[in-house]
Formats: structure tokens, sequence, C-alpha cells
């Protein structure tokens, strides 16, 4: 494909030192010496780096002790996490516990905090206990269209939840199962002053009083819902009773985005099956390929972006006639949705994946897996289109459709397999291309800066290999840094040395200032499977972060009523209830002997007294499957059931000191 834009490589003293792509390390003769009296040059040539490696390394490379520019926030995938990462140097910092267990964030081994958490987001209607999700889409709160750092939405695209991460502290505090919905995808994205979380379906549910249907009543009995959850500013938590949905046909909603400045109070969501295949190859012992979802699901031309106005929706439902309650969530008939101007359409071309709003709010920028174009959709001409009521007609549940040829701005030819859009500060769109191994960069049009050469494919850079989002320096927010890009790649074949059968997945980090953009390194992933990504400035967080007061329960961030200080520690039993109020400090708990008896339950109330930054400590009763991380200040509370008589060895799993291992005691369980 031929690159149209700018091709003047800007090779910088850095590039020259080692000589430089073209010229070759062997040319090199500026040297830049070590105080082991090495020279930089040298060192490229005896590696054999050519002169673009040793400059990508060299342009990445952070010194211990001094700190990345930008922090990313990557889903995990369906290891349930979220891992975040340094940029340049991507550096993995850490991986939190959103929806999965974590023994070293004592998440989920029997504490009050992670158990709760896991477990209020648990129906017990649809499991024991849920103990994994396949994160999606992480977004960070928002201020006026800027990421303002406080807190951090990801969806389980497994079980239709979404959890809320605090990033005070970087903890989980949250996980929401979203009624009506079985799985999700459509989200999250918040709207630009967090106002809400959006997140929708992705397979539709049955809305029968039995949660059954046949599948051969998909039109009448199967929904798709657009979820619009409240938040709460003050702790990030998602507020019920103030959200609601709006009922979509079982369209498969796929991605979704929010509108901003000039859409703002608009969301947009793909759909890819608006045929509303349902699959079923085998008919009486036959074996029929034709009828495969995925080739029923493709046969139209056109599915359908939904484009939904949410302050509409919310005066609708804020005026409490028409709205439905379904498993307490309030829910706008499709009827009412349709009718009331809160839900349109816009053709767009089949089985879309992405949909991504430009800063400046104006194109809403479409990507679609199975056509090489990007489709750029104006905010100005379906604002247009839906004041002159200029339909093409309605889709069988009365939904107004707009006219293509009237909200369509544009269409550039990228490549093959675009997936996902992101932007710079200088009007460029970066749309990744999953069949091509690739990144496209192109141009945008004159409400982002061009005109004479609006829509135009500027280069592609090949990526390794099968790319699936990717994410630009605080890219999907009003002003986006440019900078850097992350490419987010499924596949990485040869890349890393075989680590068994299931390889890494690869994080590309792509310079962006330069002309043109060039591969800065590989980072191979160690748990998946990554899909979106957000990117922020790190000092955005500074303001944020916060330590513990002395005896802080940081689900309230208030006083636990369980904080003890030194000295205060004691038993205390009442019937059954053995509540053990325990200091930990290094090297010792105090009290470090608990003396129960069999059928007692054990209240343990144990409060980090220490104030030293990071003398965090563990709290494990291996034999009761019991694990806790105590941060300076913390106060953490374990409830634990004796229905075994033993001895059990308590210890302290965080080597906190050089007496570490010393730090340990005994519960006795006296038959
Ligand atoms: Cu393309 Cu879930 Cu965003 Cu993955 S989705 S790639
Ligand atoms: Cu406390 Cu080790
Ligand atoms: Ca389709």
């Amino acid at each position: 494909m031929a690159n149209k834009g700018p091709k003047v490589s800007r090779r910088t003293a850095l590039g020259m030192l080692v000589g430089g792509a073209a010229a070759g390390v062997a040319g090199a003769k500026i040297g830049l010496s070590t105080s082991s009296g090495g020279d930089l040059a040298a060192i490229a040539a005896d590696r054999g780096l050519t002169g673009d490696q040793a400059e990508g390394a060299l342009r990445t490379f952070v010194p211990g002790g001094e700190f990345d520019e930008y922090l990313i926030f990557a889903s995990g995938g369906h290891s349930g996490q979220m891992l975040v990462y340094g940029v340049p140097s991507m550096r993995l910092l850490k991986v939190i516990a959103v929806f999965s267990p974590d023994a070293w964030q004592g998440y989920g081994y029997g504490t009050d905090q992670g158990d709760t958490v896991l477990d209020e987001g648990s129906d017990p209607a649809k499991s024991d206990a849920l103990r994994w999700g396949d994160t999606h889409h992480p977004a960070i709160s928002e201020t006026e269209g800027q990421y303002d750092g406080r807190f951090l939405y990801i969806n389980d695209r497994a079980n239709g939840r979404i959890a809320m991460v605090d990033l005070r502290d970087f903890k989980t505090k949250q996980i929401f199962d979203v009624p009506n919905l079985q799985t999700s995808h459509g989200g999250c994205f918040v709207t630009p002053n967090s106002e809400y979380v959006h997140i929708s379906s992705m397979s539709p549910s049955p809305v029968t009083d039995s949660g059954y249907a046949p599948l051969s009543r998909y039109a009448e009995d199967f929904r798709g819902f657009s979820t619009w959850l409240a938040i709460d500013q003050e702790t990030g938590r998602f507020v019920k009773d103030k959200s609601f949905q709006i009922e979509l046909p079982p369209y498969t909603q796929d991605l979704a985005d929010a509108g901003k400045l000039s859409s703002y109070g608009l969301g947009f969501i793909n759909s890819y099956n608006t045929e509303m295949a349902t699959g079923g190859v085998m008919h009486d012992g036959q074996i029929d390929p034709a009828a495969a979802l995925e080739a029923t699901a493709t046969k139209n031309d056109y599915d359908f972006l939904h484009i939904i106005d949410w302050q509409k929706a919310e005066a609708f439902v804020g005026s409490g006639s028409g709205v439905r309650t379904l498993n307490g969530m309030r829910v706008i008939p499709l009827e009412a949705a349709s009718g009331e101007g809160i839900l349109h359409f816009a053709p767009e071309p089949r089985n879309p994946h992405g949909v991504d709003v430009n800063p400046t709010g104006d194109y809403i920028c479409i990507a679609g897996k199975l056509d090489p174009n990007a489709s750029v959709y104006s905010i100005d001409r379906i604002k247009a289109a839906i004041d002159s009521q200029d339909y093409e007609g309605t889709d069988p549940f009365g939904v107004p459709i707009l006219e293509l040829s009237s909200v369509l701005e544009a269409q550039v030819e990228l490549g093959a397999g675009p997936l996902h859009t992101q932007f710079d500060d200088k009007g460029y769109a970066y749309t990744s291309l999953f069949v091509d191994s690739a990144i496209a960069k192109w141009s945008l049009g004159p409400k982002a800066g061009h005109d004479a050469d609006a829509f135009q494919l500027v280069e592609t850079l090949p990526i390794h290999y099968n790319i699936g989002h990717l994410v630009t320096a605080e890219g999907d927010t009003v002003s986006p840094d440019g900078r850097y890009m992350v490419a987010l790649n499924k596949w990485s074949i040869d890349r890393f040395p075989p680590v068994g059968t299931l390889h890494p997945q690869n994080f590309q980090l792509v310079d962006l200032t330069s002309e043109p953009m060039t591969l800065l390194s590989d980072t191979p992933i160690g748990v998946g499977e990554p899909h979106y990504v957000q990117m922020i400035r790190r000092d955005k967080l500074k303001g944020v972060l916060r330590l513990y007061e002395p005896g802080t329960d940081p689900m309230t961030w208030s006083r636990s009523p369980f904080a003890i200080a030194a000295g205060e520690e004691r038993i205390e039993r009442q019937g059954q209830d053995l509540h053990v109020y325990m200091s930990a400090m290094r090297s010792h708990y105090t009290p470090d002997v608990v003396e129960a008896r069999l059928g007692d339950t054990v209240r343990f109330h144990i409060t980090n007294i220490e104030q030293t930054p990071d003398a965090t400590h563990g709290f494990a009763i291996p034999g009761l499957n019991i694990q806790a991380s105590i941060d300076p200040g913390e106060v953490v509370n374990i409830d634990l059931t004796l229905d075994r008589a033993g001895t059990f060895a308590m210890y302290c799993t965080e080597f906190c000191s050089a007496l570490h291992l010393e730090m340990q005691g005994w519960l006795q369980v006296a038959p």
C-alpha cells in the first residue's frame, strides 16, 4: 500500500551516535564514553545492533529511581486482572487483582475486603463463586473530557460485570453484576464528566420470566441493553438507583464510545448481527456450514450504528412515566427509546468492530473487520439528519434509520481487517489492521485541522503480529498527547524464545514524534490476553495517590471500628466468637498465639501499625487457606469458623525485615 504523507526520516544525533539505520553501526565515529571506558557505538556494534535498535533502547531506557512519563493500564483479558506498565520503559509495575483472586494482594483468600468485593460481584443464581473475568476495556474517570486519574473502570466481557479500581490505592473496591446483561462488550467508557460509565450487552439476554427462550423466538424474546451506570463522585462506586438501561434489539451490540465536545451527550454503539443469526450448524445429524453464525451474521451489507442521546434518556427516566423495572434496573423500553428520540440507527458497513470518537468529538470513526475502509460519520451531519428526520426507514423494531449518505462524511481505505482507532494531537488517526498486522496512520478532516489533505492514508507501520487494540498517550481524551503509541498484538510467533505451546502476546511501543513512525521496543506479556489500554500522564496520579492514616479501612477511607494502636492489642471472647485485635509490625504479631476451641469463630482484626511506606506485612494461615496483605496503616478483618481441630502455623508472607522469618505465630484449635 502506497504511503502518501511526508516521509522525512528524523534521525537524530542519538541515532547518528551509533551510526543511524542507513549507515549501519560500522560507520559510527562519534562516541559517548561510559564510566567503564566503553564507547556506546562500539557496544552497539559489538552486540550487533542496528542504529535504529540502539536508538530504540536509548529512547526507552528509564534509569532506576527515575520514573516513566506515562502509565498504561492494560486489560489482562481472561486472567481477570489489570496490568500497569510504565512508558516508555515498558516495565511491568503491577498486576492489579480485579476479577480473579491474587494471593500477593491478599485478594480472595479470606479477608473482608477482597472476599467482599468478589462475592458482591458474584450472583449466586449464576454461579457459586465467580472467580474469573475477561477484562476488555479499561476507562479512566474524566473531568471535562480529560483523564482525572481518580477511578478506573473495566468490564468483564464474560460475565456481564464491571469493576471499579480506586486509583488512590490501586485496589478494586467494587464489582457490579449488571442486571440483564449476560455478557458485555460495549464499554466501559465514561462520559466526559464521569456522569456515567457505559456498558452494553454482547450476546442478548432472553427477557422471559424463566430466563429461557427458544432460539426460534430470538427476535421476540431476546434483547440487548445499553447500560448507563451513575457514579458516586466521592467513592467512584456505581449507584444502581440512579442508573438506567435502554432496551435494544437483539443485534449483538459491540464496541461503544462516548461523544465529547461537539458530540457531548451522545453515545455510539456498533452492532454486527442485525441478521439476528443464532447459529445451529447441526440439524438431524447433518452438518450445514451455511447455517454457521459467522456465515449468517455477515449476510447484510450493513449493520447499525446505534446513536444514543443519554441526556434525553436521563430526562425520560427522571420523568418516571413509561419506565419499566427489570431485575431491579430501570429500563427504557425500545418503543419509548425510538419514539422519544433517544435511539437512532445509522447504517454501517457490515460487521464493524471499533467505534471511536475523535478528540474534538466531530468524527465518529468506524473500522469494519470485513471492510478495508474506515468509515467516518460527522456529528454535524448526524444532528442535522436527526433534526430533519432524514430517515431511510425504520428497522423491524421501529427504530428510525438515518439516511447513510446524509451522515457519512468520508471513507478512507486503510488495509485489511481494521479494528480500533486512536488519535494524536495533530488531527491524525491510527487504526489497527488485524489481518495486515499493521497500523495505518491517516488524517481526519477540517474539524481536526486537515483540509486539503483530509481523510488520507499517510503511512502504515508493520506490527508483529495480528494487532488488536492500540493506544496513544491520553488518546481518547479531548487533548491527546501523541508522543507514544502501544500496539497490543495477539500473536508473537518468533519474537521471543519459545516458552511452551502458549506464546506470550506482544506489546510494541511506537514513537509518534518521528516521521515515519518508528518501532521502539517489544514487550512480551506474561499473562493474557490484553485488549484495551488507557495511557495517562503519570503526574496526574500524584495528587490522587494516598497513604493510609493509622487504622484505615480502605473500603471506606475512614477509621476502621476495629483499628487499634500499639498497646491496645487484646483477645475478647463473646460466646463462640473470639475477637482477636492484633497488631502487625516488624517483626512480630501481637498477640502471636491464639487459643481457640473447635466450633469457635475467630474474628481477626489486624492493624498494621507501621507508618513507613512500603512496610507491608502478610498474614497467612496456610492450613486454613487464609492469606492477607496488610499495608501500613491498614486494618484487615478475617472471619474464620473453626470446624477442624489442630495447631495451625501463621506467618508473614511479605519479606519485611531481617527477622521476617521470625514473624510467625500459632492458632490453636482445641478439640
Ligand atoms: Cu477488539 Cu474486546 Cu476491544 Cu479485544 S475487543 S481486540
Ligand atoms: Cu512482616 Cu514479614
Ligand atoms: Ca452483520
